[in-house]
């Protein structure tokens, strides 16, 4: 039986996957939601929780959504590549807005980032959660802008931050990459409730994935501190995934997978690590 937080807890993007999986668990473990999304909410209202119709570029409304609010738990906004102009609102700007909403109420946030913040680290590295970012597109780049974000609002204001480097949660793994970088739902919830019953986190980074035999790239995160091991795993899914790559050179070689491929022009792939260049 987990703690219920003394103070409702916000939750942004509400709507869209991860959104509908946590109004779920998070309401039936008795938790009071304060849930938002740009997007109708599609199942029924849960118990104790609310759900508000709005943009995060309304920085008025998620600073009223927020008061009160103990923690943050913010999903909303792009959660693919896109171009852009159309990353840039929802995702930088938007979450602006909700940490200044967290200054305000001394609120936690648990800021859903992404693996696509490191995507073009190769698949035969081992990444520490103080590695480089090395985003794979606009989107990528969006969520190692919102750790530094968080980061900074830590060392400045004292706004507690968890950044969950989120593999690929869904349902089930798809494909042989998914085999290292899948988070199954459970996990997920677990991780999230972790985060916002922790006692104290600072700013921090977890990996998110499960307990995969592959995940051989993410290691040295603050889940210890946090409480939270993952109990899932893609490995009974390896016999009929293992053989299910994209035979793309690039999407195969880089964590970010597909992600890295897109709008690709190099005719040669660069050197490995970061500031070898001048092999290039
Ligand atoms: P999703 O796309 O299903 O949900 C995102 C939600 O944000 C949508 O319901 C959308 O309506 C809402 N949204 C978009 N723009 C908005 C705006 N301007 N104002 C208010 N709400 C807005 O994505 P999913 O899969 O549920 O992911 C949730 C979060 O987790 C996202 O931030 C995503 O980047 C992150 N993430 C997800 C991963 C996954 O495997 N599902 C992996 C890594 C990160
Ligand atoms: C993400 O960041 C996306 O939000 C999700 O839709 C998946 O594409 C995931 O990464 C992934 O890398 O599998």
């Amino acid at each position: 039986m987990t703690s219920v937080p003394t103070k409702p807890v916000l939750l942004t993007g509400a709507s869209g996957a991860l959104g509908r999986v946590l109004a779920k668990s998070l309401s039936e473990a008795g938790w009071a939601l304060v849930m938002t999304d740009i997007a109708a909410f599609p199942d029924p209202i849960p118990p104790r929780a609310t759900f508000t119709k709005a943009d995060l570029s309304d920085g008025v409304t998620i600073l009223r959504l927020a008061e009160g609010c103990g923690t943050i738990v913010h999903l909303g906004g792009i959660s693919v590549e896109r171009p852009f102009e159309e990353v840039i609102g929802p995702n930088i700007r938007g979450l602006y807005h909700i940490y200044e909403a967290a200054r305000r109420e001394k609120a936690r946030v648990i800021f859903a980032s992404s693996n696509h913040s490191v995507g073009f680290h190769e698949r035969t590295e081992s990444l520490g959660a103080d590695t480089q970012f090395l985003p794979d597109g606009y989107y990528g780049l969006s969520k190692a802008y919102g750790e530094l974000m968080g980061r900074m609002y830590w060392f400045k204001h004292g706004v507690e931050n968890v950044n969950l480097r989120i593999g690929s949660a869904c349902p089930e793994p798809v494909n042989a990459r998914m085999l290292a970088s899948y988070l199954s739902y459970g996990d997920f919830s677990r991780l999230v409730i972790a985060c916002t019953t922790a006692a104290k986190t600072g700013s921090c980074v977890v990996w998110g994935a499960s307990n995969n035999s592959r995940m051989t790239w993410w290691r040295d995160d603050a889940r210890a501190d946090i409480g939270w091991a993952p109990t899932d795993s893609a490995d009974p899914y390896a016999g009929q995934l293992a053989g299910k790559v994209s035979g793309d050179p690039v999407e195969e070689r880089y964590m970010g997978g597909a992600y890295c491929s897109i709008e690709y022009t190099r005719s040669a792939p660069a050197p490995a690590g970061l500031f070898n260049a001048v092999k290039d």
